[in-house]
């Protein structure tokens, strides 16, 4: 995987890469270690707390429903102003302005907490194209040429072969399409490695997964997707989180929170009254 410090972090080479190249980049230098260390500070005290709620996403609890040993901390925004700084970072934004639109948008914020001796995923592609199962439910003729969607994952803990760290099989984003067993991904794939601090920026659209984790620490990441402006985005962050939050954010997290493209909207003019200009 390329490698981009911060301050070479040229958004054009990274687009070509994201899209015809790996389909993943590694950027290095964004955080101090301050903020890695009180993101997986809040992120640890959350998992610990037996709060979390199953999902569709594997791997949530255990089917006794105790806590798993890959526990996800949801809507991270609400639980410390760190994780606004780290969704809005101006080296993601001027990168992901190029790659998904200027006016893109982000559709959740979690971590990916795998304790040790936690399972892996199968492998897989993210939304708006995880359920690409059924390809027929999506438009007909959908393809990778052009993304719909970008992950952003902070490392939090050292990311090794041993400690579950992501597997992606470079170029398969040029496909959109699920891996099969004859694709033998487990024996082609790469690994997202990384200390902490490090930041893997991948388009979704790439065969991936989190791996078992065979080491003897957690493995914490903060997993951040992110989306263009029309893409219905899968949480309703500004419901989730406190108004005054909503009401006091910057300029660049009104746009991620998706406050600057409103639909859908009530546009009777009878109802709403205000759409004099709307196409
Ligand atoms: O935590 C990881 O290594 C990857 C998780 C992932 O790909 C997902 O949850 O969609
Ligand atoms: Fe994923």
């Amino acid at each position: 995987m390329q490698s981009f410090a911060t301050e070479t972090a040229d958004p054009e080479v990274i687009v070509e890469e994201l899209l015809r190249g790996a389909g993943a980049v590694r950027l290095t230098g964004l955080f101090t270690p301050d903020e890695i260390a009180e993101a997986r500070a809040i992120i640890m005290a959350e998992s610990d707390a037996a709060t979390e709620k199953v999902t569709h996403f594997q791997g949530a609890a255990a089917e006794d429903g105790t806590l798993g040993l890959q526990r996800r901390v949801w809507n991270l925004l609400a639980k410390g102003e760190v994780f606004s700084r780290m969704a809005a970072h101006p080296v993601l934004m001027r990168v992901l302005r190029r790659f998904l639109g200027s006016e893109f948008i982000m559709g959740s914020i979690a971590a990916n907490r795998i304790l040790p001796g936690g399972p892996g995923q199968e492998p897989h592609v993210d939304y708006p194209y995880w359920d690409f199962h059924s390809p027929e439910t999506h438009p007909v003729g959908l393809n990778g040429s052009f993304p719909m969607n970008a992950q952003v994952s902070i490392i939090l803990d050292p990311f090794t072969e041993e400690s579950g760290a992501t597997a992606y099989l470079p170029g398969s984003q040029r496909e959109l399409r699920y891996p099969t067993e004859a694709d033998g991904f487990f024996e082609r794939c790469e690994r997202m490695l990384g200390d902490p601090g490090d930041t893997v920026l991948f388009f979704g659209a790439v065969w991936h997964c989190a791996m078992p984790n065979r080491s003897n620490h957690d493995r914490n990441a903060v997993l951040t997707q992110y989306l263009p402006k029309w893409v219905k985005p899968m949480e309703d962050m500004p419901a989730a989180l406190p108004p005054d939050l909503v009401a006091n954010a910057s300029p660049d997290l009104r746009q991620l929170l998706g406050l600057n493209y409103p639909y859908p909207e009530v546009l009777d003019a009878a109802a709403a009254g205000n759409t004099e200009g709307r196409a």
